[in-house]
C-alpha cells in the first residue's frame, strides 16, 4: 500500500471510520480499507504450512484402519488424507488440502479386497509405494501396478481397484480436489454394479505405448492422456540418461510425467515428477508460485524448507507450500516422487521463481521440524 500520512492514518482510526466498519459487516458487507493486507498480501501468503508425515505414523494408523473396515464396506477406499494444519477450518475433516490445491493420500489394500468402481470430475494419479499384484480398472481397462508405477486417473472415467496378489499394497493418490472444490465444480457418481468388468485387453494403454518417444498413429488427436501406466523402469531410465551430464543445481536429476499426445503435463491440473538425488547431493534453495507435495519414495535426507529442517526417509511425506524458500540434501541416493501445481499456476499465468543467492545457495538453518499432534 502507498505511504499513508498520519492525520489520515488517525482518522482512519476514529470510532467515526470503525463504527462504519462495524456497521457494514452485518449487512454482509465487507472494508476493503481493512481487508487489503489479508486478501492482497504483497506475495503468496499460502495458509499450508511445510509439514512432514513419517512412514511410521502412516503404517500404524493404516493397519488400525484394516483392523476397523475394509473398503466395500467402508465409504469405497481405504485412503488417509494428509490434512494440513494450516488448512484446517473446516472442521471437522478439514477440506482434504494438503496444499490449497492439492489433495494427497496413502490408500492401502489388501489381498483380495476390492474398492468399487466411481467417477469424479477431479482428476487423480497414483503413485506405487509399495507391492503388487492389485490393479485398477479405469473405464474397462484393468492396469496392473507395481512399485514405482506412476499412473494416472483422468476426471470423469470409471475406476475402482483390486487386489490379486498376496501382500498388502500402498500407494499415494493425489486429486485435485481442493481446486475442484473451490471453483464449484464438484460431481461424483457411484458405478451401480460394484466393480466394473473389463472390457479392453488388460494394461492396453501401456502396451500402446511401449516403445516411449514413439506414439500409435491418430493418438495426437487424444483430449485425455492416451497412457495410463507410466513404468518404474522407463522411467530410470530417463533418470540415467541425465546422469551422464551435470546435475541440475536446484533439481538435481529429475524429469517429469508428460501427456504424450500434448507433450504438457500428464495430468492438465496436477504436474509430477520423480527427482534423483545422489548420495551427498545438495541442490541450491529456490522458491516458486506453485505448491508441492512429495513422497519420498527411496533413501534419506533432509530438506530445509524456510529455515527448518526437515528430516525424511523413505515412505515419508512432505509438504513445501508457495513461495516457501527450500532446498533438499540426500544422505543416501535418493528418489523423491513430487506432485505439483505449476499447471494451475501457468494456466493463469502466475508462476514466479527465485534462486537464493546468499549463501552460495544454502538457507541458514534455525530449527528442526517437529510434528506437533492435536
Ligand atoms: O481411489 O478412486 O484418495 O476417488 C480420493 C478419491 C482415492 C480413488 C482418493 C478417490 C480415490
Amino acid at each position: 500500500m502507498a505511504e499513508v500520512n498520519p492525520e489520515v492514518q488517525e482518522f482512519m482510526k476514529s470510532s467515526i471510520v470503525t463504527d462504519y466498519t462495524k456497521d457494514i459487516q452485518q449487512y454482509n458487507l465487507g472494508p476493503l480499507w481493512e481487508a487489503i493486507p489479508t486478501i492482497m498480501h504483497k506475495t503468496p501468503k499460502p495458509q499450508a504450512q511445510a509439514y512432514l508425515w513419517s512412514d511410521e505414523l502412516i503404517k500404524k494408523k493404516m493397519a488400525e484402519a484394516a483392523q476397523i473396515f475394509t473398503p466395500e464396506r467402508g465409504g469405497e477406499r481405504r485412503a488417509i488424507y494428509f490434512q494440513n494444519p494450516g488448512l484446517t477450518y473446516r472442521e471437522p475433516w478439514g477440506w482434504g488440502s494438503t496444499t490449497q490445491t492439492i489433495y494427497a493420500a496413502v490408500q492401502m489394500l489388501l489381498p483380495g479386497e476390492k474398492a468399487p468402481s466411481h467417477r469424479h470430475s477431479q482428476s487423480a494419479l497414483r503413485f506405487i509405494s509399495e507391492g503388487s499384484g492389485a490393479y485398477t480398472i479405469v473405464q474397462g481397462e484393468r492396469i496392473f501396478m507395481e512399485e514405482g508405477d506412476f499412473l494416472i486417473t483422468p476426471k470423469n472415467l470409471w475406476h475402482g481397484h483390486a487386489h490379486l496378489g498376496t501382500e498388502p499394497m500402498y500407494w499415494m493418490d493425489a486429486l485435485d480436489i481442493p481446486t475442484i472444490y473451490a471453483i464449484g465444480g464438484t460431481f461424483f457418481e457411484p458405478y451401480e454394479d460394484g466393480l466394473q468388468q473389463p472390457d479392453i485387453p488388460d494394461n492396453f494403454s501401456e502396451r500402446r505405448y511401449r516403445g516411449g518417444m514413439v506414439r500409435p498413429v491418430g493418438d495426437d488427436k487424444f483430449t485425455v492422456a492416451p497412457l495410463a501406466n507410466y513404468k518404474w523402469d522407463r522411467t530410470v531410465e530417463g533418470i540415467k540418461g541425465l546422469m551422464e551430464f551435470d546435475p541440475d543445481p536446484h533439481h538435481g536429476y529429475a524429469v517429469e510425467y508428460i501427456n504424450p499426445s500434448t507433450g504438457k503435463s500428464a495430468n492438465p491440473t496436477l504436474g509430477t515428477r520423480m527427482q534423483h538425488l545422489p548420495h551427498g547431493f545438495k541442490t541450491k534453495a529456490l522458491r516458486h508460485t506453485h505448491s508441492t507435495v512429495y513422497q519420498v519414495h527411496k533413501g534419506s535426507g533432509h530438506t530445509v524448507i524456510n529455515g527448518i529442517r526437515f528430516d525424511w526417509k523413505k515412505g515419508d511425506y512432505f509438504v513445501v507450500p508457495n513461495w516457501a524458500w527450500y532446498e533438499h540434501s540426500a544422505s543416501e541416493d535418493s528418489y523423491l516422487f513430487s506432485v505439483n501445481d505449476l499447471p494451475i499456476m501457468n494456466r493463469f499465468d502466475l508462476e514466479q521463481e527465485q534462486s537464493f543467492d546468499e549463501n552460495n545457495g544454502h538457507q541458514k538453518i534455525t530449527g528442526e521440524f517437529k510434528a506437533d499432534f492435536r
